[in-house]
């Protein structure tokens, strides 16, 4: 296994030849370090099935089952399906997911730590994943916002997220959005997170599910959140992961932002992603205990 680390303060290392297959523990260790450590590796010229894709994710970790059966695949509930491709004449999984700056299970008390994709079939015009590093957004926040953060919590919602599924046929758009605050209720995390293996600090926030700010009025919630969704989406924060075929990408939700690219209008689009728990805990709390929601 050859690893190539990113130039200075840059994140993504990649591996190759590293056959997944036949990885031992040690490897295991080794690209688990890296993950931290770089927050984002990249196994080039992989060829997997579905069985030995979720083998590995057991070996990494413990595979998560998505709430929402409707994005398994199929007898695999462990893998999320995106694609816009039928299989066997069937829709499989849901078509065009995570479009929008955000981190995976943000809305949940405790969200995805790691995230593999490994795409099925790229779209020809468009192979891309965005990555913002949260770490170098927070420190380069004006004075101003980073005291005013220093010590808030945030409130994270996946319900404006639901996708419309065919069952939804009839149902009253307040309905289904009254329900989905049941499913999945809103949580609230600390807006400046602590890594558990790095102690580095985060910046906890995404225009995708991030969607109040504990204590605060509606308009100055929406005026600090705005203001920093501008400042994080900026042109320079925003790190593109061109794929090849055969890559698979492999992430720490804790300090990274990802976007997936829109799919051109026609081109076949399959990405297989497991989400894989590291049982260590998101962010480390000694001392911001997330305040109690205010509603
Ligand atoms: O369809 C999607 O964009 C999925 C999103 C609501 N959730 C992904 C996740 O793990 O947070
Ligand atoms: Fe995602």
């Amino acid at each position: 296994m050859r690893v190539t680390l990113p130039e200075n303060g840059g994140i993504g290392a990649e591996i190759t030849g590293l056959k997944i297959t036949s990885v031992s523990a040690e490897q295991i260790a080794s690209i688990k370090d890296l993950v931290y450590a770089h927050k984002l590796v990249i196994f080039r010229e992989q060829s997997l099935s579905a069985d030995e894709y979720l083998a590995f994710a057991c070996k990494v970790g413990r595979p998560q089952t998505y709430f929402q059966p409707r994005y398994h695949l199929p007898s695999y509930p462990e893998i999320f399906v995106s694609a816009n491709v039928p299989q066997d004449g069937k829709k499989v999984g849901v078509s065009g997911t995570g479009r929008y700056w955000h981190t995976d299970y943000q809305f949940f008390a405790e969200p995805l730590p790691l995230t593999m994709v490994y795409p099925q079939q790229l779209p020809r015009a468009r192979r891309e994943t965005y990555y913002i590093d949260m770490e170098n957004v927070y420190r380069r926040l004006p004075d101003d916002l980073r005291k005013r953060i220093a010590h808030a919590s945030f409130v994270h919602e996946g319900r404006w997220r639901y996708k419309i599924a065919p069952e939804d046929i009839d149902r009253a758009l307040i309905d289904i959005f009254e329900q989905m605050g049941k499913e999945v209720p809103a949580v609230v995390h600390p807006a400046v997170i602590e890594h558990p293996v790095t102690g580095r600090k985060s910046l906890y926030a995404s225009e995708g599910f991030t969607t109040g700010v504990v204590g605060a009025s509606h308009e100055e919630s929406k005026t600090l959140l705005n203001r920093l969704f501008q400042f994080i989406a900026q042109e320079q924060h925003i790190y593109t992961h061109a794929y090849r075929d055969g890559d698979i990408l492999f992430w720490d939700n804790r300090p990274l932002l990802h976007k997936a690219s829109t799919v051109p209008k026609g081109e076949p689009s399959v990405n297989y992603r497991i989400g894989v728990y590291d049982d260590l805990p998101f962010y480390l709390t000694q001392e911001r205990l997330p305040e109690r929601m205010t509603s």
